[in-house]
């Protein structure tokens, strides 16, 4: 069985909020969409609701599914949703910066090598 990891596009003003993780060290420095695994039990929903809580402070409201599984190793996939904020002020609670990113913008940080297909589709379809 996969691990499923889930992840938020975030979406305010025409912008899309970036992540740097802060670990693992193979990781550390790379930017992603904010989100995590999802617990045994758990819908992938409901665990990007939480993650984005814990690693931003926030309260979000997931809008559309983007793609499907997306692969991020052998034994883990992302799935990845777009998201509004319904309350708080995003902080980088457990992340080394955020950073929101304009239309023109998206290529603008170092993605992780497994995020860059979405960020493709989000550049391709546009973020507002
Ligand atoms: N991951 C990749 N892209 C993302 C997210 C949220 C996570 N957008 C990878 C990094 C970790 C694993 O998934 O190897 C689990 O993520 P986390 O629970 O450490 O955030
Ligand atoms: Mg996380």
């Amino acid at each position: 069985m996969d691990l499923v990891v889930v992840g938020a596009a975030i979406i305010s003003d025409g912008r899309l909020l970036s992540a740097q993780r802060a670990e693992p060290p193979h990781l550390a420095g790379g930017w992603e969409l904010p989100g995590g695994k999802v617990d045994p039990g758990e819908s992938d929903e409901d665990a990007l609701v939480r993650e984005c809580h814990e690693e931003l402070g926030i309260k979000i409201r997931l809008d559309r599914r983007i793609g499907g599984d997306w692969r991020l190793s052998e034994r883990s996939l992302l799935r990845v949703w777009t998201a509004v904020i319904v309350a708080g002020e995003p902080r980088a609670l457990e992340h080394l910066a955020l950073r929101w990113l304009g239309p023109d913008e998206l290529y603008d940080v170092d993605w992780l090598p497994g995020d860059r297909p979405v960020i493709d589709i989000l550049a391709e379809t546009g973020i507002t």
